[in-house]
């Protein structure tokens, strides 16, 4: 694809985004476009969003465990960039009117406390983390009735919106491999689920992102965050409502939508 068909794609997804307005697959009209086209225009698409001063704070993956690929009828894992407007502190809210259709997923987030890059595996992954902690990812694809192929999503940055860090940060030795995680709304709980459901070990999900991110010849920087995936089916954003997640040993963290 040309780099003025992945600019001006680029610009459909953005400007999607800041309406607020869904839109129709890329890939219905250009049907030739590749995965790698795809991760072309979100890194066009965050180009825009650093021109408007926005900072990149970390990385997502995303479809790591089975309930989400399932959810989405997609079954590859998938990457996008967190920016430093992304970011809601924990106990705040946003307005549902300003998102398309807003779902919230449980999730577990780590910190990274060097730079790492290359074809790593789960342990040296960990040799770069500083910190882990629970997380909420808010997602909104971009597209009608939020449905995507796989190339779709990319190009839509993975949906990625919003995310919320617990505060309760825990120390790399924390075993992650196996904590029980409940999702509640307004008290009910409504998911429950364990990180094991993230690639069978969230360690794994980060090991294959610095993997992915260096087959384009990128890595992770010291100070990023790196949300490992959803552990379960993502569930709508009703305004109204309160979100919360407690995980094993890493507490919990919320959020309202208005
Ligand atoms: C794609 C993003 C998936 C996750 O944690 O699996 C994701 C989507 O479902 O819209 O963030
Ligand atoms: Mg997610």
């Amino acid at each position: 694809m040309d780099q003025e068909t992945v600019e001006k794609l680029a610009r459909v997804v953005d400007d999607a985004a800041m309406e607020s307005t869904p839109i129709t697959m890329l890939t219905a009209e250009h049907d030739g476009l590749t995965i790698e086209d795809a991760y072309r225009i979100q890194r066009a698409s965050m180009r825009r969003r650093f021109g408007r001063g926005e900072t990149l704070v970390g990385m997502k993956m995303g479809l790591t465990s089975r309930a989400k690929m399932e959810q989405m009828g997609v079954h590859n894992p998938i990457y996008g960039h967190l920016t430093s407007s992304m970011k809601l502190t924990s106990g705040g809210s946003f307005k549902k009117e300003s998102y398309c259709h807003p779902r919230v997923e449980p999730e577990i987030a780590f910190i990274m406390g060097r730079d790492i890059s290359g074809q790593v595996t789960s342990q040296e992954a960990l040799s770069a983390v500083s910190g882990v902690c629970a997380a909420l990812e808010i997602i909104d694809s971009r597209y009608k009735d939020f449905k995507f192929t796989l190339n779709d999503v990319v190009a839509d940055n993975a949906s990625s919106t919003l995310f919320v860090l617990g505060e309760k940060i825990a120390t790399p030795d924390l075993d992650v491999s196996n904590l029980g995680m409940v999702m509640s709304v307004n008290g009910e709980v409504r998911e429950t689920g364990s990180s094991a459901a993230i690639l069978e070990h969230p360690l794994r999900s980060l090991a294959a992102l610095i993997c992915m991110l260096d087959s384009v010849s990128e890595g992770l920087h010291a100070g990023q965050i790196v949300l490992a995936g959803g552990a379960t089916q993502a569930i709508a954003c009703t305004p109204g409502s309160h979100v919360s997640l407690e995980v094993e040993s890493l507490g919990s963290v919320e959020f309202f939508v208005e």
